[in-house]
């Protein structure tokens, strides 16, 4: 049997072949059938332009039904999927294509002449564009469809083979490939059918992004793997929302999407009545959140956590006790454990390092086999989150051991942004740290120190055109120096502490 996740899609949009599966709020929709036929059409497309089983396809597009199918026939070819935050700037760009060395990046026409300068640093790198229905991939599906061209053959994949490569960015500098196989995107969607009863009677309001594991491998996986049809929202935006949300029975998303859902006044009861489960994740969802929401709907948000090398480690239950402030027990065939500094597991009550184990723990970091090594004890993924395991199996995240700011349910590592001022000149030195903040969890501020007063706007440009948005510091402060302890190390808790209020009232 074909461990090619592909495979058990391909099932699922055979038991629905006359289905509408994707939904489009304009009314058009796909099939299963219009799924498996359009993605064998772009699978012959993909092999024309030469990828084969094991070769990246970079992509970073907006979201569309194309863009479903795009994933869906990179699968299908054996290639290694490899999305990117459409908020990423050139220079973020040049490091990912160079790192991960893909047969084929597609990206909109405004974006294609950047990477096809890299063509001569990335041997046999072609690029294609797509638009919405438009686009040079776009053409070459639409020819290979008239001509009859398809590839229907399925590649054949090992559990252990790469499926896909998301980069995450890690406290120690440049950001990281994880690998994650077939067999983990399977062991995901397994589990997460059975925790969250999740069927081909479901159907997904889609509002998140298709280049995270939250909204490519948490969401569209578990519906297309059960079938079930999926309303797929261009982004999420309240309005289209409560438009989708009466012929919706699961909505997945980041804690910032509640928050903006309760903003709104007609998001009541009655609009979220035929909802079946709403569940968040990526970031902490308040108590405060977690209350407002089920007064409001009567309702209880579903938390669940898991990391981009993992994807979904615990989940609180369906039936039972949905705790506010816990993320629940582990998924079924997931360990996990909470240990000490000396690696030895902790009393249950007592704050420690997460650590789990499990099919669902990614193959490694690409090309760096020693900060793979350096993440794992033993058979023990380390999480970097501080946690603590109750007398009852609940695990309740509460810190980071990492210096993670979580944004709008988007990572952003301090070291990459400071690493990138302390190359200014002036700058002597920065620490750029996450406070409260009403709309995204977190709002950055950057604490800068400089022999002379800093040009905080020529500061700024410079992070807007090297990074992508959301990475960019909304408050800028200029100190004499940074508290530092005994050690030497930067006090970021007592910067924390006094640019708690920046972005309040
Ligand atoms: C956009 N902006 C942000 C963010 N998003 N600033 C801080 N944090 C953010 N998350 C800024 C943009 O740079 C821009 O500012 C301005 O906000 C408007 O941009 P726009 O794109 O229109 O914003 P939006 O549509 O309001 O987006 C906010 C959002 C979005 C809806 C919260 O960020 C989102 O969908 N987040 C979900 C991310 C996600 O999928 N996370 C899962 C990761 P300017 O113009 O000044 O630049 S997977 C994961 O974490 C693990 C595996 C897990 O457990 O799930
Ligand atoms: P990423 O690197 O994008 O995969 O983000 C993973 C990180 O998001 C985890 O290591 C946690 O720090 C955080 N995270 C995800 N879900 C939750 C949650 N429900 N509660 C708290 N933190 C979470």
């Amino acid at each position: 049997m074909s461990n090619n996740l592909y495979s058990a899609i391909q099932s699922a949009l055979h038991k629905a072949p006359e289905r509408a599966l994707i939904r489009l709020l304009d009314g058009r929709s796909l099939t299963g059938a219009d799924l498996d036929r359009d993605s064998a059409i772009l699978a012959s497309v993909l092999v024309a332009a030469g990828v084969t089983p094991g070769d990246r396809v970079s992509v970073q597009v907006d979201k569309s039904w194309m863009n479903v199918v795009l994933y869906l026939a990179v699968l299908r070819v054996g290639g290694v999927y490899l999305p990117l935050n459409t908020a990423y700037t050139d220079s973020e760009i040049t490091y990912f294509v160079t790192d991960a060395e893909p047969k084929v990046h597609v990206c909109s026409a405004q974006r294609a002449a950047h990477v096809e300068g890299l063509t001569g640093e990335v041997a046999g790198l072609s690029v294609m564009t797509l638009g919405d229905e438009s686009g040079s991939l776009y053409d070459a599906f639409l020819a290979a469809q008239s001509a009859g061209s398809r590839v229907d053959a399925i590649a054949d994949r090992a559990a252990d083979d790469i499926a896909s490569i998301l980069y995450t960015s890690g406290t120690t500098g440049k950001p990281k490939g994880a690998m994650i196989t077939h067999g983990n995107l399977l062991s995901n969607a397994q589990m997460l059918t059975e925790a969250w009863g999740y069927s081909g009677e479901d159907t997904l309001l889609h509002a998140l992004p298709l280049f995270h594991v939250h909204g490519l491998f948490v969401a569209l996986n578990l519906a297309l793997v059960n079938g079930g049809p999926v309303w797929l929202l261009p982004k999420f935006d309240p309005a289209l929302v409560m438009e989708a949300l009466p012929q919706s029975t699961v909505m997945m998303g980041v804690p910032t999407y509640y928050t903006r859902m309760l903003a709104e006044p007609s998001f009541d009861q009655a609009a979220t009545a035929h909802m079946r489960l709403f569940i968040s994740g990526s970031a902490p969802l308040l108590v405060e959140t977690s209350d407002e929401f089920f007064e409001r709907t009567g309702q209880r948000i579903l938390e669940r956590y898991g990391m981009t090398e993992t994807g979904m480690s615990c989940s609180n239950p369906l039936h039972g006790d949905r705790r506010a402030g816990a993320v629940g027990p582990p998924l079924p065939g997931v360990e996990v454990r909470v240990v000490g500094e000396d690696g030895q597991e902790l009393p249950r009550g007592e704050i420690g390092s997460l650590e789990v184990k499990g099919a669902h723990v990614f193959k490694g970091y690409w090309k760096l086999p020693e900060k793979t090594a350096a993440e794992f004890r033993g058979e023990w993924f380390i999480t970097g989150d501080m946690a603590v395991h109750s007398e009852d199996h609940y695990i309740s995240i509460v810190g980071r051991g990492k210096d993670l700011i979580i944004s709008g349910g988007l990572n952003i590592y301090p070291k990459e942004i400071e690493d990138l001022l302390n190359d200014q000149p002036g700058v002597v030195e920065s620490a750029v740290i996450g406070v409260p903040h009403p709309d995204f969890g977190e709002g950055i501020v950057a604490v800068l120190v400089g022999g002379e007063p800093l040009d905080m706007s020529a500061l700024e440009a410079v992070c807007r055109e090297k990074l992508a948005g959301f990475k960019v510091p909304r408050r800028w402060v200029q100190l004499e120096s940074l508290p530092r302890n005994t050690m030497g190390k930067v006090q970021k808790n007592l910067l924390r502490d006094d640019y708690k209020d920046s972005f309040s009232g």
